[in-house]
């Protein structure tokens, strides 16, 4: 019966962010890892392949490029721990590359079971490669596998896509020191980072024509209606976009197109939308090559190496822990 309890506990935990975040004074928000549900994870593999998104590109493109000598700065030998592998479609190139030196174990730490049946799916078929995922939040498997590793092994955490955009810059320095705390000196950390570029790219990369991630952001309305018996009427909201200058981000949010009242039962929630009023749902920080070194200093790392796309400004960053 431990899955009945399980579920109930996701609920409540997703009712109470769900209820702190709409009631927050000033702007409202919705955290983002909600967006990904098993819908809104599709949508989200949907993104990675349009035109106008060209950061998960330029990611695998970097991988697969360079994977050799990345592998070539690791100490040995090493496992791979991965956070929020989603697919696991790129993470083949690394370990393809690794699986040529040494015996590969990798585990791939995942929220999202669906993305996870699908990493292992992908990635168990390589020789010579030993999948293990771990359905837990980042930290909580990073620390797992961290503690299962025998004293000789030491670890390559992945965190690509540049995911870490998603988090606020002050909290970002603080999980990076995080992962540092799970780490002994010389383990690796692979960050990707997606760079700045002209505004314009930018905002048709988070509203494509195709309406695509419209309905990626969308979609976390309707997930609270599905989950918490919520009443949204999505079509009284419109996806928007801005590109903040002064934090170096895009913002997603979703605009109430008129004044409307919802209720959220699971929630024990009732909140009043002004016209034109929005929700905050997800921050995307974008970076300079130049400032990933210091970013790596202060959370315990030194960064050893840093690749970038030609095609489309990202950066492969491999850090080091000190
Ligand atoms: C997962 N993350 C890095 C994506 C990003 O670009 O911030 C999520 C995303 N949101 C809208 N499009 C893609």
């Amino acid at each position: 019966m431990a899955t009945p309890v399980l579920s109930v506990r996701h609920v409540s935990e997703f009712a109470a962010d769900v209820r702190e975040s709409l009631t927050k004074p000033g702007q409202r928000e919705l955290p983002s890892k909600y967006l990904y549900d098993e819908v809104g994870s599709a949508l989200f593999e949907t993104i990675s392949v349009l035109p106008e998104y060209g950061l998960t590109r330029a990611d695998s493109r970097l991988l697969r490029r360079y994977a050799a000598e990345m592998v070539g700065q690791l100490p040995s030998p090493v496992r791979v721990a991965e956070l929020g592998s989603g697919s696991g479609k790129k993470t083949r190139w690394i370990l393809e590359a690794l699986s040529q030196r040494q015996m590969t174990y990798y585990y791939p730490i995942e929220i999202s079971p669906h993305a996870l049946a699908a990493c292992e799916k992908e990635l168990g078929q390589i020789d010579l490669v030993s999948v293990v995922g771990y359905e837990q939040p980042y930290l909580e498997g990073l620390r797992s596998v961290a503690q299962g590793r025998a004293q000789h092994d030491h670890l390559l955490v992945l965190f690509l896509g540049s995911t870490i955009g998603n988090f606020d810059r002050d909290a970002g320095d603080i999980f990076l020191r995080e992962i540092r705390e799970t780490l002994r000196p010389g383990d690796a950390l692979l960050l990707g980072t997606d760079l700045e570029k002209a505004v314009e790219l930018q905002l048709l990369a988070y509203d494509d024509p195709a309406g695509v991630t419209a309905a990626f952001n969308l979609n976390l309305l309707a997930r609270i209606n599905r989950e918490l018996g919520a009443d949204f009427d999505l079509s009284s909201f419109r996806h928007e976009i801005r590109w903040n200058s002064t934090d170096r981000r895009i913002e997603m949010h979703l605009r109430s197109t008129r004044r409307q009242s919802v209720h959220v039962p699971a929630a024990n929630l009732r909140i009043s939308l002004n016209e034109n009023e929005t929700i905050w749902t997800e921050s995307s920080h974008k970076y300079k090559a130049e400032e990933i070194p210091a970013l790596a200093a202060r959370s315990g790392f030194r960064c050893e190496t840093q690749w970038i796309d030609a095609e489309w400004p990202f950066a492969q960053n491999l850090l080091i822990a000190s």
